[in-house]
This record gives C-alpha cells, structure tokens and sequence, in this order.
C-alpha cells in the first residue's frame, strides 16, 4: 500500500474532485507556501493549505467569529502564543452524528425533542487532574472535561457538545458493549481460546468519545488496543479476536472501514497516519487521519518524526494519544519530563489535554481537531488523560508495580459509571434502556464466545497471501519451500516410534 495509491482512493471515493484539485495545484505554477509566507526554495517545500480561507470559514462557521480558526494564518503562525490549548473550537459539519457546539449557552441548550434541559452545565470546577499520586505536573486547569466523575455536567470556555438524549444513549451502548467485549476476549484468553488479549478496561470513554468524532471517510491507525475505536468504525469484533488466535493477520480489510490494521511495533503507526495524511493533503481530500498511541509510544523516535513532518507539511492529522499512565511498567514520568500535550508546542502545532474518562469531553475535542484538520489547519495533539484499569495484557501482572490505591482511585472515575449518573441524575435513559443494554451485553457475550470457538484455523499457506500487492520471487519461492515441506508429513513413513517400548 503505498500513500499515493491510498489517497488516492480516499480522493475517489468522495467527491471524484479531488484528484483533479490536485491535479490543478500541481500544473498551475503557483508557488507552494512554505508555512512562513515566503516561497519555497524547492519542489520539496512545505505543502499549500488545502483550503481556501474561504472555503475553511464555511466549513467551519465564520473565520471573523473566530479569527484563529482562518487556515492560512494558523497554517502560516501554527505556533501561537497558546499553542498549548490554542485549538479553536469548531462547529461540526453535517454529516455526523453528534455536533460540536462551541460555547453553547448552558441555559438553551436541549434535550432529543427539543424539551430544554433540566440542567445545565456549570463552569467546570477546578478538576482535580493530578490523578496519580506520584503525579505528572498537570496544572489542574488543563484539562478539559465536561461530565465529572459523579456524572455532573460541567462547561468547558472552548469545548463543548451539544447531543440529543439518544445520541448520549448511543455512548453509552458503546461503551457498554466495547467493555463486554473486552471482558469476554480476556476470558477466553484465560481459557485457551486466545494467545493474548490486550485490554481496554478504563479506556472506554477516551476511545468511544474520539471514535465517534470521525467521519466515515476519516482514516484511523490504531496501535492494538484500540478495540472501541475498532467498534465505532464498524471492525467486525470477531476479526479482532481471531488476530489474537493467531488464526488471521488483522482479519479485516483496513480500506473498507478505513481503520487499518492493529501495529504492535510502539508508535510506527503514526508515522504512516502522517504519511497517509500527507498524501491526503496533497489528493486536496476533505477529510481527516488520527493516530492512536499510547504514553509509552510518545517516547517513540518515529512519534518525532511523524509530530515534525505533519507540522511543516500542515498534514490534516490528529495524534491521539492515550496517557493510561503505564507503558507495561513504566510510569509516564519515565517517558515525559512535561505533560505529553506540551510537547506539541515545541513542534509548532496545538495540543490539549482532555479528560480521557469522560466521553463527552473526548468527543467534543476530538470533533474540534478533526475538524480543523479538514479545514486545513494542520495537526493536533490530543493528550486523552486515563488509566489502564488492567493489566497491560494478559501476560502482564501489574500487582508487581503499581498500587491498589492507585486502581481504587481510578475506578472511582470509571467512564461508564460517570455516563449512567448523569443520565440517571438528569432523567436521559429509564429503567427499560438500561435493561436493554444489558440483554444486548449479554447477546453480544454469547456471540463473542460462540464465534471463537467455532472460528476455522486458516489455510496455513495464506501466511503468503497479501505481503505484496501483486507477486513476488521471494514469496513464490518461500511458498513453494513450505508447500513442499508440509507435503513431507503426509508420506513420512512410520518412524517405528511403536516398536520402542519404555520400561
Ligand atoms: C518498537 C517497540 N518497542 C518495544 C515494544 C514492546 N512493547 C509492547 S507494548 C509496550 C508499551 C507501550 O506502552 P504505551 O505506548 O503507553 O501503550 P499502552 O500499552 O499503555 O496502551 C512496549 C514497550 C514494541 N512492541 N515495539
Ligand atoms: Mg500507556
């Protein structure tokens, strides 16, 4: 898969203009701009914006309401002062399903059938985000939330969403759904059934509330935990599963759902995301990539790269990264001597770090960087603050070097308790919703369980299969050595293993 091959076809699918837009900014001699205003010195130059400022202001609202929103300023300056929580806030598009609504008035807000809300949100109490004891530095106003962890409702100066009692339903069923999953996938690693299983408990929120965000022609690179994210681009479950049997290679064809497939090797996914979206800009296609990692990723030289390529090339990426705290048993402040959003200024481009436990505040933010990416703006860090409820697999006992306390702590914050207060305390779901949410848990268990236990070994010569798009002498000549040798076992004669007798 190459990036242009890729684009490309990310360009096609839409709108079939794209390619020719490129094509136009390729011949039509205009000098690229170089992120400074001035020319570029070679082919090699920075990319253009690509939108117009105009096209960005519809997009996005009006560029004289929000002047740092204008794409070829913060295209040209992507280093404001406040770059550490400089992202605007963005209105969302059409198109999806919940809507971003920068400073929504508390007091209009509404309720699915245009019922005014009971309550509205206050101005977010000073939220306690040193969430470790052995802390990060966090200054506790940098951290966006909107739902606290008793399921109060709180408003954030630049991010906010505005979702019908469905849409927050919706989160809900998701989460659910995705922590089901997960407990099923770790149980049945525990019976055999799996290798390993990496799992998501405690993540649900950052990863729900971010998936959410995206468009369908939005492109994901997941690292290998992402198994929420993977729910909301629609990943058949099972898939998942299956790559942890080791019956499948990823299982899923990452072009059809446009999530590619899980990377185990920490942070190169990031890089191909900047990659991909370079090739995203270049194609002028309107949508967005986000990059999944996690804290011990940040650490990670091809994170750098990907953080400084996307900057100067203004790639419509967003670095999503998870901070669940522990990269196996490695503390975050072994990895970052500042929190991990800050890094984003010295790279020229925003970073914001977000209550990871809570969906709204994750969708809400996560809307706003993909939808400045779109307009062209260029990248964004999303720091999602969370914890790894679990073990970092199921070949990992975290009990060796981390605390009760600390998980004690933590599940006193769990998103999915934090979701059901509020749509209890503010009468959103009844008795009967829930209730349903539980058969379908238990639906979606049985279903899991039953699918790996009669899932098909594979054919063991389709390890050759897609390594190259097209044919290749090495992998015809390593397949036909395999073939050759499997064939071996079937005309072994007898070894005469019986004859032996063991006294
Ligand atoms: C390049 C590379 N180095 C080391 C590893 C081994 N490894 C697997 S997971 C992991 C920790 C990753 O931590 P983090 O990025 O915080 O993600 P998390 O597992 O917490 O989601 C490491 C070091 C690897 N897979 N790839
Ligand atoms: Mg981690």
């Amino acid at each position: 898969m190459t990036v242009e091959s890729t684009a490309a076809r990310s360009a096609a699918r839409r709108s079939g203009t794209g390619g020719e837009r490129a094509t136009r900014a390729a011949t039509s001699g205009k000098a690229a701009e170089n992120g400074k205003g001035e020319a570029p010195e070679s082919a090699s130059a920075p990319e253009k914006p690509r939108k117009t400022a105009a096209k960005a202001a519809k997009a996005t609202g009006s560029a004289a309401k929000s002047p740092a929103k204008a794409p070829a300023k913060s295209a040209r300056k992507p280093a404001s002062k406040s770059t550490a929580k400089a992202a605007p806030k963005a209105p969302a598009k059409g198109g999806s399903a919940a809507k971003t609504s920068p400073k929504a008035d508390p007091k209009t807000r509404t309720r699915a059938g245009g019922a005014k809300a009971k309550t509205s949100a206050k101005t977010s109490p000073k939220t306690p985000a040193k969430a470790r004891a052995n802390g990060s530095g966090q200054d506790e106003h940098e951290l966006v939330q909107l739902l606290t962890p008793e399921g109060e409702r709180v408003s954030h100066p630049e991010y906010d969403v505005d979702l019908s009692a469905e849409e927050i339903q919706g989160l809900y069923r998701d989460m659910v759904l995705t922590r089901r999953f997960d407990a099923e996938a770790t149980a049945l690693q525990r019976q055999g059934e799996l290798g390993l299983w990496a799992s998501l408990l405690g993540q649900e929120a950052a990863q729900i509330g971010s998936g959410r965000a995206l468009h369908p022609d939005d492109y994901v690179f997941p690292t290998y935990r992402e198994h929420g994210v993977a729910w909301c681009r629609d990943v058949d479950p099972t898939m998942l599963l299956g790559m942890f049997r080791g019956v499948n290679n990823g299982g899923w064809d990452p072009n059809s759902n446009n999530f590619h497939l899980y990377t185990i090797v920490i942070g190169s996914q990031v890089l191909h995301a900047t990659g991909y979206a370079m090739g995203v800009a270049k194609d002028g296609a309107d949508s967005a990539v986000i990059a999944y990692f996690g804290d011990g990723a940040s650490s990670q030289g091809d994170v750098a790269e990907a953080f400084t390529f996307s900057a100067v090339y203004n790639a419509p990426v967003v670095f999503f990264c998870q901070n669940n705290q522990w990269a196996i048993s490695e503390p975050t402040e072994r990895q970052s001597r500042v929190p991990i959003y800050q890094r984003a200024q010295g790279f020229g481009f925003p970073g914001v770090r977000v209550d990871g436990n809570d969906v709204l505040a994750c969708l809400a933010v996560t809307k706003a960087a993909v939808e400045r990416a779109r307009a062209g703006e260029g990248p964004m860090l999303i720091e999602a603050f969370t914890y790894r409820m679990g073990a970092h697999t199921t070949s990992d006992d975290p009990t060796r070097y981390r605390t009760d306390e600390e998980r004690a702590a933590w599940e006193a914050k769990d998103p999915i308790q934090r979701l059901r207060s509020y749509l209890e305390n503010e009468n959103l779901a009844d008795a009967a919703f829930f209730a349903r949410i539980e058969e379908e848990s238990e639906a979606m268990g049985r279903h899991v369980r039953e699918a790996i236990r009669t899932m098909p070994d594979p054919d063991t010569m389709a390890i050759f299969e897609n390594v190259y798009a097209d044919g290749h002498a090495l992998v015809d000549e390593e397949r036909a050595q395999f073939a050759e040798y499997q064939a071996s076992f079937a005309t072994e004669p007898d070894s005469g293993a019986a004859a032996v007798e063991v006294n």
